[in-house]
């Protein structure tokens, strides 16, 4: 058992609290890993704002980490004591019907309505205070060190710096792949994003990278705008100048709509607005941002009938296992510059104040070091 220090939060709506836990010994088929470095994801404050009735408290958070391995336990064959690792939100299994299909990524082991608060055996490997603590998306990033099941975690290049790509664990593998993967963006199409956090703003690189040669950004935060301009787009756009709908203000600006729009906000309303944002006959709306549980979007028909595609996508639809790795390797060819996400580098004893900073709208990513 390692003791070492986790930010937990113990109920809804109150902070983190840094806190002495105890770790236990990864069991067969779990791997143990000390954690470096771990990315602050809008996620995240949703479950401390209530937005996932369905996980469990005390929990410790944080799903977008970078470390290395301490203890494999038996059975384990993919990551050994000592590797550079990015722990997996999205579990790759490789042996389900979906992981065998090239086309998808969402592993059955993988259950965003029943998340995982505790490991495949439905026990925890943390303990505080005498009080079990539950996991999260099974890897509970918030940890010095924490126990993810081995189809949780991939290897990555040895040279590859944790405090950085953290962020390829799910903000920016998830932003860009919408792009790349589920939009499959053509050289020379028009792109608009929705919402430019992280998330948004990685899918604003993911389109640069493919080719794109108008990018729409699209916030009700102008102070987001400098960073979006930086990363490749070629306007910015906030609703709130406008007295029509998001929609007309970009049909207007384009003729016919975009070739392909991104909701990587979560709401309801965006996500009709930018389904109506692309054009008519071949747009492609992709769906990244997550709406509260028991939401309800209704929307004209018609906006479908006539050809476009609506679609979603989870971790930017990369095969965990297989293609963070790769990622890693692109980051490290400098194929894309991720870093410039990376607003604020905190100990995790200021954890909280990466939360608010979120909040205001005045982070784009905070990275926590242990
Ligand atoms: N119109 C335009 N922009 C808006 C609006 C609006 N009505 N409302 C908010 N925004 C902007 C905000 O100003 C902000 O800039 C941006 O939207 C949201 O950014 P962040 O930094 O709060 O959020 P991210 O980028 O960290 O995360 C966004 C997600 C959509 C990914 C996240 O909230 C979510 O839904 N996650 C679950 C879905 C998912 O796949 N997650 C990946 C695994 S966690
Ligand atoms: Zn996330």
């Amino acid at each position: 058992v390692i003791r070492c220090r986790a930010a937990v939060a113990w109920a809804v709506g109150k902070p983190l609290s840094l806190e002495e836990v105890e770790v236990a010994p990864p069991k067969a088929g779990e791997v143990r890993i000390k954690m470096v470095a771990t990315g602050i994801c809008h996620t995240d404050d949703c479950v401390l704002e209530g937005g996932f009735p369905n996980v469990d408290f005390p929990v410790i958070l944080g799903h977008e980490g970078a470390g290395i391995v301490e203890s494999v336990a038996e059975g384990v064959t993919s990551v050994k004591a000592g590797d550079k690792v990015i722990p997996l939100c999205i579990p790759h299994c490789g042996e389900c019907s979906f992981c065998r299909n090239p086309e998808s990524n969402y592993c059955q082991k993988c259950h965003l309505s029943e998340p995982q608060n505790l490991l495949p055996d439905k026990t925890s490997r943390f303990t505080c205070k005498g009080k079990q603590i539950h996991h999260f998306m099974w890897i509970s990033t918030f940890a010095e060190y924490t126990v993810v099941p081995e189809y949780a975690v991939a290897k990555i290049d040895a040279a590859a710096p944790l405090d950085k790509v953290c962020l390829l664990g799910c903000g920016f593998s998830t932003g860009y792949g919408a792009a790349i993967n589920a939009a499959k963006v053509k050289p020379g199409s028009t792109c608009a994003v929705f919402g430019l956090g992280g998330v948004g703003l990685s899918t604003v690189i993911g389109c640069k990278v493919a080719g794109a040669s108008r990018i729409i950004a699209v916030d009700i935060n102008k102070d987001k705008f400098a960073k979006a301009k930086e990363l490749g787009a070629t306007d910015c756009v906030n609703p709130k100048d406008f007295k029509k709908p998001i929609q007309d203000v970009l049909t207007d600006m384009t003729g016919h709509g975009v070739d392909y729009s991104f909701e990587v906000i979560g709401h309801a309303d965006t996500m009709t607005a930018a389904l109506a944002s692309c054009n008519m006959n071949t747009g492609v709306c992709v769906m990244v941002g997550l709406v509260p549980s028991g939401s309800v979007i209704s929307f004209d028909p018609l906006l479908l009938l006539s050809g476009r595609t609506w679609k979603g996508t989870v971790l930017g639809g990369w095969k965990a296992k297989d293609c963070i790795p790769k990622l890693v390797s692109s980051y490290l060819e400098k194929k894309f510059n991720s870093d410039l996400l990376i607003t604020h580098t905190l100990p995790i004893a200021k954890v909280n104040e990466g939360f608010e900073l979120l909040r205001a709208g005045k982070s784009i990513r905070s990275v926590l070091l242990f």
